[in-house]
This record gives structure tokens, C-alpha cells and sequence, in this order.
């Protein structure tokens, strides 16, 4: 593959006139998501701004460049869409979600009221439950051996504890992930993944509006927390279903790939496996070292609001703007030994989970579920073992596998 290439007038223009190395690869193929690395580092070093002819956009790799669009949120808007399309240009797949694809004021009030649905406090309610559904799920799965690390434990957490703290009826709970894997294959650009999706999404986009409702939620679960908002005269009571869809959209897939990540890193670094072992204290940056390493959340694009000038060079207003996070996360430039999963590093500043006022709103959840499965890992796991082929899964947006066999032992 060509890093650099001559490109079709039409569509080099801006970038020829931006002075941008233009690349012909395609970071949403099949190529790409099973080796993304290799074009992770061809992207970084083409320049701190590329364009990618395949798309007709400008893109980003670097790490100081992705912390800086993602820490520009006016300039660098997300109103028209965190995906390809720019919904100044084309209607939105489904009605736009009023936090991710909101941008200052009305994100803030929007944001606030899940800051708070998933805050410190309301983690305090859930992780003794949580902790202890993570320690049975590790004894069952030492009891069988050998199993999917995916289904069986990536996916089966996850499933065992968020749709009941959302508050979810049990009937169709079968739609939740392939209501996500569809959101996060609509960001991407109209390809088989996308397109595909979106031809088979009506039953799924029909379970999650009605479970958005407030009769459908139970009481006390988060669901039924952002609908007291409503009551609290924080949202209106339109608002409220469309922010539990976000948590429906946002809160399971991106868990089950972290876990999933986090399990995948443990498997193949087996020393580091060991120094978790040694102090099981360190399963919270073990999981936030996980989603540095993997970033299961690829990318997200921006859309300008204005020319800007970024990295010397100029950009004109409505581009749009692709951040490879998974790229920042392992820019040589910002991390010592980008490559190698350390359970001890500093991962404090990585961008798996963004950064600035559109950060993960529910990274706290997500750090409660990586912990307290790491530190049953860790507490009661001696030895995990790959035995069998390890399948990716494609996803636009989403970086995890398909299947992972492993044998697991006890301590
Ligand atoms: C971060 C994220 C991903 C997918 C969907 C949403 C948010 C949403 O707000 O619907």
C-alpha cells in the first residue's frame, strides 16, 4: 500500500491547497480493522494532518492533534454529527441524540443530567453488586475451564449487570447489542458495515425507543433516574427517553469490547497478568491501561465551524475532521513504549475515552465494571490460555474480536 499517492482533482483540492499529504487507505475495510497499527504509524508520520482520498475528509492521528480538536469542541463542532455524515448536509439515521451530537449550551444541561445519573454516588449504589456478579461469573468460568472469552465473559458480564441497573424488562434484551454494534457502524461511512446495519434496524431501533419509556423503566434503576430529571424540571419529559437511549446506545458494546480488551491483553502479556496477580490493586489501571491499549472506541470525527489553522495547516469551514484515537493512544510521540501493555504505566492523559466536555459520561461505570472483573481475575485466576483461533469482529467504530477460546486455570 502507497502511504502517499496523486489523487482526483476534485476531491484533492482542499487538500492540495492545505498542503496535506494525501493517503488512499481505508480505515474502515476489512484490511484495516484486522491490522490497524501498521497504518496507525503510516498515518502519524504522513503528517499531523492527512487527508484520506477514500472519504473526502481530513484526518488525524497524532496525539497532540487529537487532544487538541477533542479540547476545541466550538471550533471543532459536534452538532453536525461525530460520524461521517454531516447532518448540516444529510438527515441524521435516527433523531439525533441531544449530548453526543450537541454542542455547548444545550450539551451542558444535557451532559449534567447524566453526570449525575452516573455519578460517584449513584456508583456507590451498584458496585457491591457489581463486585460480587463479577466474582461468580469468574468462579463459574473456572469451573468449565475452557470457553469463549468473548460470549462467555466479555459479553456475558456486562449483560448480567447493566440492562438491570438501567432498569430493563427481561423480554428482548437480545436487541441491546445489536442495537450498539448498529450505532456505532452508522458513525462509519456508507459501507457494507453501515448500510447493511441499517437495512435490518427497524426491530432494534423499535425495542430501544419503547424501552426509553418511562413506564418501561423500574424504579430506581438509571433509566428511571434520568426520567426524575424530568420531574426536577432539568429536561423537559421529551428529552428524557432520548437521553436513556443514549445510555442504551453507549453503556453495553463499548463495556463488552473494554473487558474484552482488557482479557485479550491479559492472555498474551503473560508477565503482566502475573504483576496483576501480585497486587490485585491494580486492577482499575489495568482495565484504563487496556483501553489505552486497544481503544475500543477507533474514532470519532469532528466537523469545523470556521477556517482554522491546525498544525500549520489551514482547514476551511464544514470539513470534516477524523480522530484516530486508537492512534493517539499509541502515538511514540506522547507514550514510552507505546506497544507494550504495562499494567503499572501512567495512563492518565490517553483518549480511549475522549477528552474535554464530551469525555465518556459514563466512565465511572465502565471503570467499575473493568475493576471489579480484573480484580476477580486477579484474586482468583492463575493462568489464562489462547487454545483456539481468535476472530475479529468489524465494526466502523468499535475495535474487539468475534470469538477469543481460551482455557483459564485457578490460582
Ligand atoms: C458516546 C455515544 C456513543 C453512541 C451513542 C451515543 C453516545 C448517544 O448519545 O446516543
Amino acid at each position: 500500500m502507497s502511504a502517499t499517492s496523486p489523487t482526483d482533482p476534485a476531491t484533492s483540492a482542499k487538500a492540495v491547497s492545505a498542503g496535506v499529504p494525501s493517503l488512499d487507505v481505508d480505515p474502515f475495510s476489512a484490511e484495516f480493522f484486522e491490522d490497524p497499527h501498521r497504518i496507525h504509524e503510516v498515518l502519524r508520520e504522513a503528517g499531523p494532518v492527512v487527508w484520506l482520498n477514500k472519504w473526502v475528509v481530513f484526518g488525524i492521528a497524532r496525539y497532540t492533534e487529537v487532544h487538541a480538536v477533542l479540547n476545541d469542541p466550538i471550533t471543532f463542532c459536534s452538532s453536525r454529527g461525530v460520524g461521517l455524515s454531516d447532518f448540516a448536509k444529510e438527515k441524521p439515521w435516527r433523531p439525533q441524540s441531544i449530548i453526543l451530537e450537541a454542542d455547548p449550551p444545550a450539551h451542558t444541561r444535557t451532559r449534567a443530567v447524566l453526570a449525575q445519573v452516573l455519578s460517584p454516588t449513584a456508583m456507590k449504589g451498584v458496585r457491591e453488586h457489581f463486585t460480587a456478579t463479577a466474582a461468580a461469573k469468574v468462579d463459574e468460568l473456572l469451573a468449565r475451564g475452557s470457553f469463549d472469552a468473548v460470549a462467555d465473559l466479555a459479553e456475558a458480564y456486562p449483560l448480567s449487570v447493566f440492562p438491570d441497573a438501567m432498569g430493563l424488562k427481561q423480554e428482548g434484551r437480545e436487541n441491546l447489542l445489536p442495537y450498539a454494534s448498529l450505532v456505532f457502524n452508522a458513525f462509519g461511512p456508507p459501507n457494507q458495515l453501515r448500510q447493511e446495519a441499517i437495512e435490518r434496524s427497524a426491530p432494534h431501533q423499535a425495542y430501544v425507543a419503547a424501552q426509553c419509556q418511562r413506564e418501561n423503566l423500574a424504579p430506581g434503576g438509571f433509566g428511571a433516574c434520568v426520567h426524575a430529571r424530568a420531574d426536577a424540571g432539568d429536561i423537559t419529559a421529551e428529552e428524557a427517553p432520548l437521553l436513556v437511549r443514549s445510555l442504551l446506545s453507549a453503556g453495553l458494546d463499548t463495556t463488552v469490547n473494554g473487558i474484552g480488551a482488557a482479557v485479550y491483553c491479559l492472555a498474551r502479556f503473560p508477565d503482566q497478568l502475573a504483576r496483576l496477580r501480585s497486587d490485585p490493586t491494580l486492577a482499575r489501571n489495568a482495565f484504563e491501561e487496556a483501553i489505552r491499549f486497544e481503544s475500543p472506541v477507533q474514532t470519532f470525527f469532528r466537523t469545523t465551524t470556521r477556517e482554522v489553522e491546525l498544525a500549520g495547516h489551514h482547514i476551511g469551514e464544514g470539513e470534516k475532521v477524523l480522530m484516530f484515537l486508537g492512534a493517539a493512544n499509541r502515538d511514540p510521540r506522547r507514550w514510552e513504549n507505546p506497544d507494550r501493555y504495562d499494567v503499572t504505566r501512567r495512563t492518565s492523559g490517553h483518549v480511549g475515552f475522549g477528552s474535554g466536555i464530551h469525555m465518556c459520561v459514563g466512565q465511572l461505570l465502565a471503570r467499575l465494571e473493568g475493576e471489579v472483573m480484573l480484580a476477580a481475575i486477579a484474586r482468583k485466576v492463575g493462568k489464562i490460555e489462547i487454545t483456539g483461533p481468535v476472530k475479529r469482529r468489524y465494526n466502523n467504530t468499535l475495535r474487539g474480536l468475534e470469538s477469543l477460546p481460551i482455557t483459564m486455570s485457578p490460582a
